[in-house]
């Protein structure tokens, strides 16, 4: 395991050679949004995309948004506060499950390995992902497109390890704490928090120590992380320590002020105006990407292009995924790849000839399991969340 200071050198030292090297391997040219923002290579990371350093946040290249499996050395990190855990001792590290429960648990890594192995395929995605695109703009990071991934998540259902330590009746939220602290007692530690009901009720909300067959990257959430598969992954508590079991409504910082959106029927309210009252993000919209040809692209008129691209929701599936080469007037049927399951991102590919010359914007929608799809006018809100509209990309046709 690196240190902090050689984890930090590390991070820092390829942003100048990345840049200067492969700066083709993101959509900067095309993306405003990107641009200007450089390549770097963090510990157990490929190229990603720098947004802050201090704490890290990194978003995905949208080119690995073609397969419905995010590679682990590809999967965007966000953190909150630094400093960050930069190693885990495992023979230290001890999962802690207490408060209102019978019998508090300290389990190592070994013992949370011996509750029954449960897997499942899940998107995280970031509550704020492209919030940059907001108009008009709002405050935190401006995120592109990339902070969002799907992996196979396994470890131990958490309603097991809650029925082991005996949750008390009375008990009302659950919160969860990570490693990392903040430096300054102004600063709220990340800590949030599931009704005990919800998670007693959904058997694939797991404390997961493995990504993809892996064990998580560092920047991950190693040793174990929460996942709970349909809601943003503010949820997803990294580097995961402490459970406690409470007998009232859990309302520190990350779960209010924090983490909220209108209390409207779209989450959203008038652009540019505040919510009456506002209710915890949970559920995520339905969205859909084309990931190749990468945007702005030149393809040759009147020879077929292979598109691919991922769609996802908040657990009822993706049904079907439409794809316009005329503004939405007529939408044509993409082909749906392997079904990893309604919290997976679903690939999809479609072939598309073009005719004319010219520049051509290709849009992209999709239909979740009770018919949610996305309108051609993007929702706001004030903290930038829930991000729903059709895609689209430009392609050159020479
Ligand atoms: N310990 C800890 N866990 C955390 C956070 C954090 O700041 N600290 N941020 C959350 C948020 S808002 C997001 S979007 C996801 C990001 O997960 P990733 O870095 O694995 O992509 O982690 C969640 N879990
Ligand atoms: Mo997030």
């Amino acid at each position: 395991m690196l240190s902090r200071r050689q984890f930090l050198l590390a991070a820092g030292a390829t942003a100048a050679t990345t840049l200067a090297g492969r700066s083709s391997a993101f959509a900067a040219d095309v993306d405003p949004l990107l641009a200007g923002r450089p390549l770097v290579r963090y510990p157990e990371k490929t190229d990603l995309i720098l947004l802050t350093a201090r704490p890290p946040q990194l978003e995905t290249p949208l080119s690995y948004f073609d397969r419905a499996i995010t590679p682990n050395d590809a999967f965007f990190v966000r953190y909150h506060i630094f400093p960050i855990p930069t190693s885990v001792d495992l023979d230290q590290w001890r999962l802690e499950i207490k408060g209102h429960v019978d019998k508090p648990l300290s389990l190592s890594m070994d013992d949370l390995k011996k509750f029954p192995r449960a897997s499942v395929t899940a998107v995280a995605q970031c509550s704020g992902n492209s919030r940059g695109r907001f108009a008009p703009r709002v405050l935190g990071g401006q995120w592109g497109d990339g902070a969002m991934g799907n992996a196979v998540w396994t470890g131990a259902r958490l309603q097991d390890v809650l029925k082991a330590a005996g949750a008390r009746s009375g008990a009302l939220d659950v919160t969860f704490d990570g490693l990392d602290k903040p430096a300054f007692p102004t600063v709220p530690d990340f800590v949030k928090a599931l009704d005990v009901q919800r998670i007693m009720n959904d058997p694939d909300v797991i404390v997961a120590y493995e990504m993809n067959g892996q064990r998580l990257p560092m920047l991950n959430g190693f040793p174990a992380r929460l996942v709970v598969p349909g809601w943003y992954a503010t949820y997803w508590v990294k580097n995961l320590s402490e459970i406690t079991v409470l007998t009232d409504r859990f309302e520190k910082f990350w779960m209010k002020p924090g983490y909220r959106i209108p209390d409207t029927p779209c989450g959203c309210v008038e652009p540019g105006t505040a919510p009456k009252s506002t209710v915890p993000i949970t559920r995520m919209t339905v969205r859909s990407f084309i990931a190749a040809p990468a945007n702005g692209s030149r393809v040759a008129a009147n020879q077929p292009v292979t598109l691919k691209g991922i769609a996802f929701d908040g657990g009822y599936g993706v049904r079907e995924v439409q794809i316009s080469d005329n503004l939405g007037a007529t939408w044509s049927r993409a082909t749906l790849g392997a079904d990893h399951g309604r919290y997976s991102f679903r690939e999809w590919s479609a072939t598309w000839k073009p005719t004319g010359t010219g520049t051509t914007r290709l849009m992209v929608r999709a239909f979740n399991g009770i018919g949610e799809s996305q309108g051609s006018e993007p929702l706001w809100n004030p903290a930038g969340y829930l991000r729903n509209v059709i895609e689209q990309i430009t392609l050159v046709v020479a």
